[in-house]
């Protein structure tokens, strides 16, 4: 079986080295602007900071007939056009979409009716350190589940891709789980991208009062859409300082968009909370979700 990954960022590109060291097959499906420089090789720079080369063979959405199965890195905002570019992709073809943020998968689902459609998160730490050259940052957990009927018949995705990735495991609770992924991006992602600072320095004290806040409120809007599957206030802060400690180091994704000039998921986390909260202000949300707009305004111009 050959993997094709879409989306080559830098978690799709970390994504594709774990699977490549595990003696994978890996597709690298590129789109338009890299046909003319590609570069052959990806180098991989592990955990441990070994370098690795690996070559990846490239496709392009030409090539979609012989796609086996996609696996969808590419960030929320492109994920429908660059979907839209694989007609040819065949119907028995599994997509697995692992972006950040909620809102695209809706759309994925009405355009490939008879595809099976998974989502999946993962919190691996990913840097792009330049062109088809990234760092895995941080090991982390991923979960793959269903999102239509076709699919519930793809679990025997999961091993070979824990045996790659150290942690995969399947959910028949994924939406609940993208849910609880995107509260906590919903704190800690705009935050870092306003006040350009790594993950770790939310835990200084002059962030105690906006976390507190920021939390009470993402907490509010996720928990009524969970309903009695919700978690409690304080269990969802405990697992935020959870992952802010676990990804001290890092830079938020949102941090590293806006910081290497590119577009955010800020629809698809803020705005996603910002359109469920309904009649219940959430003017922390509001504010941020506001302040990264401009930020990315200024990198359109
Ligand atoms: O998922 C992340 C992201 O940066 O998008 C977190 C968990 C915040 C780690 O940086």
């Amino acid at each position: 079986m050959e993997w094709t990954i879409l989306g080559a960022g830098a978690l799709g590109c970390v994504m594709t080295g774990l699977l490549r060291q595990q003696g994978e097959s890996v597709a690298l499906m590129l789109s338009e602007r890299h046909r003319g420089h590609f570069h052959p090789h990806l180098e991989f720079i592990d955990i441990t900071g070994q370098r690795q080369l690996f070559h990846s063979r490239p496709i392009f959405a030409e090539h979609a007939n012989t796609v086996q199965c996609l696996l969808v890195f590419t960030k929320a905002y492109h994920v429908i056009d660059a979907l839209k570019e694989l007609t040819l992709l065949p119907s028995a073809t599994p997509i697995i979409l692992l972006h950040n943020g909620m809102g695209v998968a809706e759309q994925v689902l009405a355009l490939f009716p008879n595809n099976p459609i998974l989502a999946g998160i993962s919190s691996h730490g990913a840097m792009k350190e330049r062109d088809w050259q990234v760092r895995h940052t941080g090991k982390g957990d991923t979960w793959l589940g269903p999102l239509n009927e076709a699919a519930k018949a793809y679990q025997h995705l999961v091993p070979p891709l824990a045996a790659a990735w150290g942690h995969c495991e399947w959910s028949n609770e994924i939406i609940l789980q993208q849910q609880q992924k995107l509260a906590i991006n919903a704190v800690i992602n705009p935050l870092t991208a306003c006040h350009n600072i790594t993950n770790g320095q939310l835990l200084e004290s002059r962030f105690t009062e906006v976390l507190a806040q920021l939390s009470e409120e993402v907490h509010g809007v996720i928990s009524r859409l969970q309903g009695n599957k919700a978690e409690t206030l304080s269990e969802f802060r405990r697992r935020l300082h959870k992952v802010i400690e676990l990804t001290a180091c890092n830079y938020s994704s949102m941090h590293q968009d806006i910081a290497q000039g590119r577009s955010s998921e800020n629809d698809y986390i803020s705005g996603y909370i910002l359109q469920h909260a309904h009649q219940h202000p959430v003017p922390v949300c509001q504010q941020l979700y506001q302040e990264i707009k401009k930020r990315e305004q200024v990198i359109e111009r």
